[in-house]
């Protein structure tokens, strides 16, 4: 019975075999992760987020993972948005689309990078990325609506490709509603909920010293911790926003059950960070088996009959 049980889902008019993929950040900066992630089971391939020139990024240690998550500052290290366009021919060996995300330094990198990937082939949508938490003296786009409205205005005038936003966590019910009201204006596909819960701060009490060293220790937190937060921006998002614009949920997922429950706030494809960095490409196929298992046991054939039906308590 459980070959009669479908992961498949649609993003930006793409299918995917299986709607968990690995987020934009770990282990997709180099060909041989992104060829990893290829030969997995994973539904799609994202690419780190690239900027115009490769960068070095930030200085290390730079990642740490705790028991509840991790936290990073990463600094946008990534060999530049020229090497992951060329990767795109290289995906074709892969049977899913290949999606590369894009974090210029400034509104004039970003449009110049959309307007490049134009001449690219493959690339099946760009993940715009709205929040970065961790280039020192760059504030995030996605908590100014204006500058968010303003980037939006310049990349989906130019875009070849679909678009789709990977949006900062927001925290109060009118930032909700005014990022909503801008992305409503634009003809992107979907947008990414959540970036990692920017600028925390994680400490060894033994040593009395912060564990990453950019930024005297604050950085991106990811993980356990951070699922509340997901569930309630895709939820959130996923009300307010129109339906031709797909959710996809990132944030806390590690386990089939953490899937599960980002689909039904309303994602149509599930992205894995933190535990895809611990554990490597094999996450891709566990989860999807502890998901599979989890809609047999509910009565589900596929993701459509659960997605978006969160109950209230009445
Ligand atoms: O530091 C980074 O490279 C980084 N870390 C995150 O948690 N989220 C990001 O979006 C990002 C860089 C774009």
């Amino acid at each position: 019975m459980s070959s009669s049980i479908s992961l498949s889902t649609k993003i930006a008019g793409s299918v995917l075999s299986s709607c968990l993929y690995n987020a934009s950040g770990p282990l997709c900066s180099t060909a041989e992760e992104l060829q990893a992630i290829g030969k997995s089971h994973a539904g799609a391939i994202l690419s780190k987020s690239a900027t115009l020139q490769k960068r070095q990024g930030n200085e290390e240690p730079r990642y740490v993972d705790t028991r509840w998550g991790s936290i990073n500052s990463m600094g946008l290290p990534n060999k530049g948005y020229e090497f992951y366009a060329q990767f795109a021919q290289t995906a074709q060996a892969y049977d899913k689309p290949y999606f590369m995300s894009v974090s210029g330094l400034s509104h004039e990198d970003n449009l110049h990078i959309i307007k490049e990937l134009a001449n690219f082939e493959n690339i099946a949508a760009i993940e715009l990325n709205l929040s970065c938490p961790n280039v020192p003296g760059k504030p995030q786009t996605g908590y100014d609506f204006d500058q968010s409205r303003y980037i939006l205005e310049l990349v989906c005038a130019q875009a070849k490709q679909p678009i789709g936003v990977k949006l900062p966590p927001y925290f109060d019910m009118p930032h909700f509603e005014m990022m909503a009201a801008v992305l409503n204006d634009f003809p992107i596909s979907f947008v990414t909920c959540i970036n990692s819960i920017g600028n925390g701060l994680v400490i060894d009490r033994d040593s009395e010293s912060v564990v990453i060293k950019p930024k005297h220790g604050f950085g991106g937190i990811g993980g356990d911790f951070i699922k509340p937060t997901a569930l309630a921006n895709v939820r959130k998002f996923y009300t307010l926003l129109d339906k031709k614009i797909s959710i996809i949920g990132c944030g806390g997922v590690k386990n089939g059950a953490d899937a599960f429950e980002h689909i039904l706030c309303g994602a149509s494809a599930v992205q894995i960070g933190t535990q895809f960095m611990r554990e490597g490409t094999g996450c891709f196929e566990r989860v999807a088996g502890e998901l599979t298992d989890l809609m047999r046991e509910k009565g589900y054939q596929n993701i459509e009959s659960f997605r978006g039906k969160l109950r209230d308590i009445t």
